[in-house]
């Protein structure tokens, strides 16, 4: 009986959060399906392409986690995938009332697929693609949150900023 399971997300750009998030769900998990959304409502940095570039950079060495693409639906992705469950990752309290929502939402449309979360390190708890992005084009270093390599891509898009 193997357990497949996918983790969704924008991953814009990839986190060392996300990573240490994936580190712990290939552990658990038979296969892990890393899911960027493509027609997300938010105003991405980095194009779908560039995203699964950067995942595949960082995931070198998991050799059973894949990386994916979807459009609509999770739970339609899900079954198509047949995965049993949904990986996500809750860093405080915050998250928890959005988390709660989707995975509920999510159980309505498909009660067999489980949503299962995650903590990551403590020391990752407060980092976010969001605040990432906003500190690198501020001009702040984001050292040691995000993987070298997304440092080098973020240079290329807001070439100015960052250290
Ligand atoms: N440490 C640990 N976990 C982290 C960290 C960190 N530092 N940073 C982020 N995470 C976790 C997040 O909590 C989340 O679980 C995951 O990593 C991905 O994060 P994001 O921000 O890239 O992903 P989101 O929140 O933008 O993803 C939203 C979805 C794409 C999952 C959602 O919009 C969706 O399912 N869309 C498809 C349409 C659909 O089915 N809608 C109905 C949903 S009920």
């Amino acid at each position: 009986n193997t357990v497949k399971a996918i983790y969704p997300g924008s991953f814009d750009p990839v986190t060392n959060g996300h990573l240490d998030l994936i580190a712990r769900g290939a552990k658990i998990f038979d296969h892990l399906v890393v899911a960027i959304l493509r027609n997300s409502h938010k105003n991405p940095l980095f194009t779908v392409e560039e995203r699964v570039e950067m995942l595949t950079e960082g995931m070198a060495g998991f050799g059973n986690v894949s990386i994916a693409t979807f459009d609509g639906l999770l739970v339609d992705f899900a079954q198509e995938q047949n995965a049993q469950a949904v990986m996500r990752g809750i860093r405080a309290i915050s998250d928890y009332e959005y988390e709660l929502q989707m995975a509920l939402m999510n159980r309505r449309l498909a009660p067999e697929l489980e949503t299962i979360f995650l903590m990551p390190d403590a020391k990752y708890s407060f980092v976010s693609s969001r605040l990432v992005k906003e500190v690198f084009e501020l001009g702040g270093s984001v050292k040691g949150l995000v993987p070298e390599f997304v440092i080098e891509r973020l240079k290329q898009h807001v070439p100015k900023s960052g250290i």
